[in-house]
């Protein structure tokens, strides 16, 4: 077979990609590991920054988002009883958007098939090779039967245990990994939210997001600690636990149900440098892991989706490569910024195992400062609104 454009992963990055560039008659072949259900079935994200709304209307994929999604001006810090809430649009002129990462996949994969773009799942053994040459190609294998793809470019959105990254020469590649030592405890029911905007809450037993999908689907999370399963813990357990992290007027309100899913996650903050090499390029979290206080996953993926797709169409439309040359460049530029963001938000609301009185005190001290400086506030809203691509 022969593409343009090798997308490995069917994960939001690489449908996302393939989308934008069908709009632009660029084509592209998507290979994902495993199933459509599967991929489907992933809880995860649920806010979208303004970025990622303005590329899925550019991919023609808005309709039920917007129709559907739900617009948050703010949310709400809370540390102990105390909470206050941080206006996005007043400090910022933007808001962002409530719509999970399992519906933005849903409409990826209408559109894909509705264009008739070819996708192949249940794809094994996926191998980039020549990609520091100027004719790539991919093999791989589908129900023990091995293919070949022949393409300009592969763009590497395979997610943090793909391949493309590890294609990537050790002599060339740089990680940068911090390991955080605890994990978010989710889970979803089909119970109203707690309250209309999402609380980010830090107490003496450590960090809880009270979240949600829509008005009859919550998502919340607990720190815990990593040695915990999420077997372990029953609803009930779950429940107590998170009633005494948020300030005790929220926890009257809270509506408990069971759980209709459960599961642990890990944090991470982790970047490899250069996100190109030769013919290959990498995109969301192939290149990058930021811990999930502050809802930059996803959002950053697509960040790394709009310069590519962009490059790429320069290339195809007018012959330039200056926007695929600096792709490395202007995306880690970006990405480190919110790998900042989100490290500085994840150590400001936790509890650390080794962590001092002191230390606790100052986290506090910047909670008390943030809630009273307008300044701290706008640099907050900035970034979690968004940063511009
Ligand atoms: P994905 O979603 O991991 O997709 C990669 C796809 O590649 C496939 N794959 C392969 N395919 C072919 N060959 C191979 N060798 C392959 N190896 C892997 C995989 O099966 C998969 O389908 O990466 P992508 O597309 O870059 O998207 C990144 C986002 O999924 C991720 O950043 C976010 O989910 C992170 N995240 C959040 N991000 C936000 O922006 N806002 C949030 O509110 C938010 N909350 C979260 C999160 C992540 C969480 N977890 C569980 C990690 C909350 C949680 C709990
Ligand atoms: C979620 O709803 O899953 C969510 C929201 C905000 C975050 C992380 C996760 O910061």
């Amino acid at each position: 077979m022969k593409t343009q454009v090798a997308i490995i992963g069917g994960g939001p990055s690489g449908l996302l990609l393939a989308q934008l560039l069908h709009k632009r008659g660029i084509e592209s072949i998507v290979l994902e590991r495993k199933t459509k259900a599967y991929v489907l079935g992933r809880i995860r994200a649920g806010v979208l920054e303004r970025g990622l709304l303005e590329l899925m209307r550019e991919a023609g994929v808005s309709a039920r988002m917007d129709k559907e999604g739900y617009v948050h001006h703010g949310a709400l810090i809370s540390y102990g009883d105390e909470m206050f809430r941080l206006n996005f649009t007043e400090h910022t002129g933007h808001a962002v958007m409530v719509y999970g990462q399992t519906e933005v996949t849903r409409d990826l994969y209408a559109a894909r098939e509705q264009s008739g773009g070819p996708i192949e799942f249940n794809v094994e053994n996926v191998v980039i090779n020549d990609a520091d040459t100027d004719a790539p190609f991919v093999t791989y294998e589908v129900a023990g039967e091995s293919r070949r793809i022949d393409c300009d470019f592969v763009a590497g959105c395979d997610g943090f245990h793909g391949v493309s990254r590890q294609t990537i020469p050790p002599d060339v590649r740089r990680e940068y990994e911090k390991v955080y030592p605890f994990g978010w405890l989710g889970i979803l029911s089909e119970t109203p939210p707690v309250n209309h905007e999402l609380i980010y809450a830090t107490s003496d037993r450590g960090f809880a997001l009270c979240s949600m999908r829509n008005e009859n689907l919550s998502r919340y999370y607990i720190q815990c600690s990593l040695d915990e399963k999420a077997e372990d813990w029953t609803d009930e357990a779950f429940w107590d636990e998170l009633k005494r992290r948020i300030p005790a007027d929220q926890a009257r309100n809270l509506v408990t149900g069971p759980s209709i899913e459960k599961s642990i996650a890990p944090l991470r903050s982790f970047v490899t440098e250069p996100m190109r090499w030769g013919r290959l390029f990498l995109c969301g979290d192939a290149a990058h892991i930021v811990p999930p206080t502050g809802a930059k996953g996803l959002n950053t993926a697509a960040s790394d989706v709009n310069y590519l797709y962009r490059g790429l169409c320069a290339f195809y439309e007018t012959g330039s490569t200056d926007g695929i040359d600096s792709y490395s460049q202007t995306a880690l530029a970006r990405v480190w910024k919110v790998e900042r963001f989100s490290w500085w938000f994840s150590s400001l609301m936790h509890q650390f195992p080794d962590q001092t009185d002191f230390d606790r005190k100052m986290q506090w001290a910047e909670l008390e400062f943030l809630r009273a400086n307008d300044a701290a506030q706008q640099a907050m809203a900035e970034n979690y609104v968004g940063l511009p691509y």
